[in-house]
């Protein structure tokens, strides 16, 4: 069974209308949206709000891991909007979010797996979800004789993005998951070669629970993304092979894997 996998799909929604072409399975990683791109900052929300050398500021200062820096930008363009509350900016942000997931869930194929990333509001999804677009997320599905796992979401992190869920919260989705075959997550296990970003030159968060998962089940594979640039694509943890599908938004092309 031909399964094409994508994974940190911000904003590349022409790519990902040709992303199942050829597979008999579509399984998405989530983080459609797309707040901030580094390598094109006049792509994004931020950019789409306050301009591309706004965009180009914030990421510089992402980049060299000043999130002070980072917040006070953010400040001082929303001030300059008149907007100086964070309920009304999300409603400003809602807005374009719901406008991003209008494009990207008409260009998603169908049928396809989804289940969330952290870039991802999952309270909107119901909305844009197409017939055939299942979203799995702390749940098993059955594909041919296989058992598939998917747990999405990212942890808490500096990077404070929509869909971070506690350590605590996560790692219960994660002990309640039954035995799988294969397990799909947004986030890697947290392993240093996994979750080490060489191009942002910082850690991501990988979580405990799944390598703990890992090392007990052993599913033949667990497949994930949200690393975009890691130090390394894969490890393997006793039997099981686990792979970042890469970042979608770069490569434009789908993990492509007989299961
Ligand atoms: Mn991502």
């Amino acid at each position: 069974m031909r399964v094409h996998v994508v994974s940190d799909v911000h904003g590349a929604g022409e790519a990902l209308a040709r992303a199942a072409d050829g597979s008999d399975v579509f399984v998405c990683l989530g983080d459609l949206i797309l707040f901030l791109d580094y390598d094109d900052p006049s792509r994004g929300i931020f950019a789409d709000l306050f301009g591309s050398d706004y965009a180009r500021a914030y990421i510089e200062a992402r980049t060299a891991n000043d999130f002070d820096r980072a917040r006070e930008l953010s400040s001082a363009a929303w001030a300059g909007r008149g907007i100086a509350d964070s309920g009304q900016r999300w409603t400003v942000m809602q807005a374009m979010v719901e406008q991003q997931y209008e494009e990207l869930f008409a260009a998603m194929p169908s049928p396809a797996v989804l289940t969330y990333g952290n870039v991802d509001v999952p309270g909107l999804w119901p909305q844009f979800l197409r017939a055939g677009q299942t979203v799995v997320d702390g749940g098993v599905v059955e594909v041919g004789t296989m058992r598939w796992g998917f747990v999405g979401g990212g942890l808490v992190s500096p990077m404070r993005t929509p869909y971070e869920i506690p350590e605590v919260d996560f790692a219960r989705k994660v002990a309640d998951l039954e035995p799988v075959d294969v397990l799909f997550t947004h986030i890697p296990p947290a392993i240093a070669d996994l979750t080490y970003d060489v191009v942002a030159r910082r850690f991501e968060v990988g979580s405990l629970a799944l390598l703990e998962y890992i090392r007990d089940v052993q599913p033949r594979y667990h497949l994930f993304g949200h690393v975009h640039q890691p130090l390394a694509r894969r490890t393997r943890i006793g039997r099981t092979e686990c792979v970042n599908v890469g970042h979608f938004n770069a490569l434009r092309r789908p993990f492509m894997i007989d299961l």
